[in-house]
């Protein structure tokens, strides 16, 4: 019996087959449990040599199911981590990429220029004091220019910066009076506009300021056609317009020729007006200075061809996918 048992224990081709083989043996209706069950009929002679003889041989039966049990697993897990050998020629699943967004990719292209052209980058908060905003410069409170761009305060006296001209008196005062000056400032800013196709109630705006002694007028517009050439191309149409600004003075304002949408004004621009220089501590009768702020979604606009300035900020994935490569 054991050598039979043995014998289908060993060959037992799978788990399968050696459970039914514990079942067949070892089971409780298994044949040396019948053995074991049928003593009571046996001599007294016969008992303790038979029963000594099945207790061996269940035993050694089980230990032998234990290893055969042992080594068909090992087995099993083989044959299964054989076949489940990772293919790595097979192409992955691609992870969707995110790309920047495209008012930070044309600051990006504009800084690129400015750097170009010797500007340094500042930064100032969007949360502004009204000092900073307007008073310093040139638009005390009850200056009807004021109503220029209406405002979000805060408090009385803080206010959502309606400009990036804040950091030019921010720089300014930083720099105690020295020169050369010569930064750019992109940044978000927010007026109380209404919004429509090129208007925003919150958008971005580049400022630049250079102070020096000598600096001109047509240094600005030198520095102004650059810019623009360098990011629209060579054949650009420019309108250089006068305006008015407190903080400026001559003032003007910048368009550019778009094919179907005509001229769009870009941004407002000027000789820093004196008493501006003076308040920040830098003397009007040693030193010039001049300054633009650029409409950055407005740039936007006329490189991409895009129809409403509205569609920066729904976060519709349709228009934020077609900058993937900008
Ligand atoms: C200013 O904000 C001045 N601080 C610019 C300046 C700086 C002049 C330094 C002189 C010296 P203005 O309000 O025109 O000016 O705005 C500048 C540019 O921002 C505009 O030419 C336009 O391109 C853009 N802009 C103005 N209002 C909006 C708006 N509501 N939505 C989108 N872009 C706007």
């Amino acid at each position: 019996l054991q050598e039979e048992a043995s014998q289908i224990i060993v060959e037992a081709p799978h788990l399968e087959a050696l459970r039914e083989a514990k079942v067949k043996y070892l089971g409780k209706k298994g044949e040396i449990t019948g053995v074991l069950r049928g003593m009571g009929s046996l001599s007294a002679e016969e008992r303790p040599v038979i029963g000594a003889l099945a207790n061996e041989v269940r035993a050694t039966l089980s230990t032998l199911i234990d290893e055969t049990e042992a080594k068909l697993e090992q087995a099993a897990l083989e044959s299964k981590l054989a076949n489940e050998n990772i293919d790595v020629t097979l192409p992955g699943k691609s992870i969707p990429l995110g790309s920047l967004h495209p008012i930070n990719a044309i600051i990006d292209q504009m800084e690129d220029i400015f750097i170009g052209m010797g500007f340094h980058i500042a930064e100032g908060p969007e949360v502004e004091t009204d000092y900073l905003n307007f008073e310093m410069l040139n638009l005390p409170k009850n200056h009807p220019a004021r109503d220029m761009q209406d405002s979000f305060y805060i408090s009385p006296e803080t206010l959502l910066r309606t400009h990036t001209s804040s950091v030019q008196v921010r720089t300014m005062i930083d720099k105690k009076g020295e020169v050369p000056v010569r930064i750019i400032c992109p940044g978000k800013v927010y007026r109380r506009d209404d919004d429509d196709a090129t208007h925003s109630h919150q958008f971005t705006q580049i400022e630049g300021l250079v102070v020096d002694s000598g600096v001109s007028m047509g240094e600005l517009h030198g520095v102004l056609l650059h810019f623009i050439k360098k990011l629209f191309g060579e054949d650009t149409e420019v309108r250089l317009r006068p305006s008015y600004f407190p903080f400026t003075e001559p003032s003007v304002e910048v368009d550019i020729f778009h094919p179907e949408k005509g001229w769009i004004e870009i941004l407002g621009a000027g000789m820093v007006h004196p008493n501006v220089l003076e308040q920040a501590g830098y003397s009007a009768e040693k030193y010039t200075g001049f300054a633009f702020g650029i409409g950055v979604e407005r740039i936007a606009i006329l490189k991409y061809n895009i129809d409403d300035i509205r569609h920066f900020y729904q976060n519709d994935l349709r228009f934020t996918k077609q900058f993937k490569s900008v």
